[in-house]
């Protein structure tokens, strides 16, 4: 059997996860013993949440590319690894074999070595959804580098920000990525970052779009190139790094209730071995099938679900280059036919935009090699899961649900396909090794079902952050200080009659906008670097496609004389601070924002103007000036 941990009915699940809970220890080992070790671990666990110190498989010697690659050789050699779809459908595909992909991963890491990148230095990869950018990412793992991947939405700025607190010295990036109409001009805007960088020595940059660039004489070198000169040594091989368990992996930058994005650490062992359970057996993925997840690989979905996941189970992972609308809203079904799909992983931001262009693009699609769907990133409501479940799975494919972020490394809360129940608008139960619980505001424990609370999780899973980079304190604050003892999500959640969990969505300031984490803070002091404006209150509301959407309150230093203009002005300047995706939806100019008499900014109010709810705003006594909400409802958008 290929996957001995692969659970395979609803009593193996109850029964795993008894002794998950009973023995966390010896079922995780049990796990473990499948992977390939330099040297096996002394001891499983070592923890604590206070500080926090989080160890898995201590002593543990290993590196993740040996599992992805190196021990699939044997076997799978011939199996596509990557299968990869560009932007253009008339553009050909590329599979690229566990042996192919073993060579230009090693090809690679041997380009990296001779730019002096050494175990433990950090490198910034800011490319397109090309294989490249998996072959980048396994490369630097390979030899023991920290990768730190940025999307290719988020601006200059926004990468050099990543880049200082990273203090990486080599940045991969390509000339360009198309993403559906689009040609973004990714070297472009790396040159603009790199102003502000002084610990990049190395930029190398991958040809994709044949936009012009400049390089820069002794910082820039072509990807191409670089190759050949490992060629002309010959093809040396590339022999793995050896790692600790608790090394370094990556780091990976992601929104939380202050205007800084936090470092997330992933280190080797526990990561590895949690990406790799949870992808067996959420998608009950068997060898063989053709696995399709529509995330960008700058998102934690597509590092756990793209590539470790996947490639550590020697599986054949679908890259996607472009977007679900163009050239029209078919192409997830026209890449589902054409690669005889198995298993279809998405967002309900995706779904819900797909849903408007009706049933024209999905008729005539032969959907007929699915076999399982999934969901990620925020709370899928019932119509867009009954619309995946009749349209796409055509009522015959089970759909996981399933509840997960950054700082976990891998899905936490989901069914199961095909073996544990499903319920509309349910993340359900946790896999074996999560154990969650429901906390009020106190940080009481919430028993019972029927109940309502802030989720935390009780126990050490290997998947798990481990800090966030070169500010320790801030982990432990953002995550284990707000309860004693327990992992904070961020989340509110219900558990129904059944003890289903039903994620309800955050209760910090952090927004989900078509499942991108972004802090209220952050759009904020993004908008307030415009020249006019004097301060600003972002908050999200619901929206149909996005499920959030921003709506800014903005104060403006004069008078505002045409307000279309200088809303533009403000748009374009968060494109420039942060990226395009955190360009709120709604912006008003108002003379004031509700505050109490210590200055605070009552979000309460705005959030529920924004929502439309001019009644019941509660309590306003307290505010400053009771009169500025009138004003703010009368010009409310
Ligand atoms: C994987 C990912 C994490 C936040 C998380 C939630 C929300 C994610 C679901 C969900 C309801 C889900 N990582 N979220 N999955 N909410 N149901 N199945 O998205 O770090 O970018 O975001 O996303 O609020 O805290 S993330």
């Amino acid at each position: 059997m290929a996957y001995p941990y692969q659970i395979r009915s609803l009593e193996e699940y109850q029964q795993q996860y008894q002794q998950s809970v009973m023995d966390p220890e010896g079922f995780w080992a049990n796990v473990a013993d499948h992977f390939y070790w330099r040297r096996k671990w002394d001891k499983v666990l070592e923890w604590n949440f206070k500080e926090p110190d989080v160890k898995w498989f201590v002593g543990g010697k290993l590196n993740i590319t040996e599992n992805c690659l190196d021990r699939h050789l044997g076997t799978l050699g011939n199996t596509p690894a990557i299968i990869w779809e560009p932007n253009d459908p008339e553009e050909r595909h590329r599979v690229i074999t566990y042996r192919d992909l073993y060579n230009k991963v090693c090809q690679f890491a041997n380009v990296l070595k001779n730019n002096g990148v050494k175990k433990g230095d950090r490198v910034c990869i800011y490319m397109g959804m090309i294989p490249e950018l998996a072959i980048a990412v396994l490369a630097c793992a390979r030899i023991g580098a920290v990768h730190s991947v940025v999307f290719g939405g988020f601006s200059a700025q926004s990468i050099a920000d990543r880049i200082q607190d990273a203090q990486a010295s080599l940045v991969i990036t390509c000339d360009g990525a198309f993403r559906g109409n689009k040609d973004i001009p990714l070297k472009s805007v790396i040159d603009d970052a790199l102003i502000a960088c002084p610990s990049v020595k190395k930029v190398i940059v991958c040809t994709r779009t044949r936009t012009p660039v400049s390089m820069i004489k002794g910082r820039d070198l072509w990807w191409e190139d670089e190759i050949k000169q490992v060629e002309t040594m010959g093809n040396p091989p590339c022999p793995a790094e050896e790692m600790d368990a608790e090394d370094m992996l990556f780091i990976l930058y992601t929104s939380g209730s202050t205007g800084k994005p936090k470092g997330v650490v992933h280190t080797t062992a526990g990561y590895m071995v949690y990406a790799n359970y949870t992808f067996v057996n959420t998608f009950q993925y068997q060898p063989g099938e053709v696995y399709f997840c529509t995330a960008d690989v700058g998102w934690i979905t597509g590092h756990s679900y793209i590539i470790y996941g996947p490639l550590s189970a020697g599986a054949t992972t679908v890259m996607f280059e472009g977007v679900p609308t163009w050239p029209d809203a078919g192409r997830l079904w026209s890449i589902t036919d054409k690669f005889r799909v198995n298993t279809l992983y998405t967002a309900p931001t995706a779904i819900r935009s797909l849903m408007g262009y009706g049933l024209g693009p999905v008729n005539h699609k032969d959907l007929s090699s699915l076999k399982k769907l999934g969901s990620v990133g925020e709370p899928i409501n019932e119509e867009a899961w009954h619309w995946f479940k009749d349209n796409i799975g055509k009522g015959r494919c089970p759909i996981v649900d399933t509840w997960w972020q950054t700082e976990t490394g891998g899905i936490m809360i989901t069914p199961i396909a095909g073996i544990t129940p499903e319920k509309p608008g349910y993340a359900t139960l946790p896999l074996p090794g999560v154990q969650p619980i429901l906390v009020d505001e106190r940080g009481q424990e919430i028993t019972g079902n029927n109940v309502n609370g802030n989720l935390c999780i009780k126990f050490p899973w290997p998947g798990m952050l481990r800090t966030t980079y070169g500010d320790h304190e801030r982990c432990r604050t953002t995550y284990f200080a707000t309860y004693d003892n327990l992992y904070f999500t961020g989340d509110g959640c219900l558990r129904d009659e059944d003890g289903y969990y039903r994620i309800t969505g955050r209760v910090d300031d952090v927004l989900n906008v078509s499942g991108h984490r972004i802090g209220t803070a952050e759009v904020e002091n993004a908008i307030n670097m415009h020249a006019g404006v004097v301060e600003s209150a972002v908050v999200g509301y619901p929206h149909d496609i996005k499920g959030q959407g921003i709506y800014a309150f903005v104060i403006a230093e004069k008078m505002v004389h045409d307000p279309e203009l200088s809303k533009k002005d403000i748009l374009q300047t968060v494109s420039r601070i942060i990226g395009p995706i955190a360009k709120p939806d709604k912006i008003q100019f108002v003379s004031g924002l509700p505050k109490t008499r210590s200055g605070k900014i009552m979000r309460r109010i705005l959030r529920k103007i924004a929502e439309g709810e001019m009644e019941n705003l509660g309590d306003t006594s307290t505010l400053l000036d009771p009169n500025v909400v009138d004003e703010i409802k009368k010009g409310k958008q």
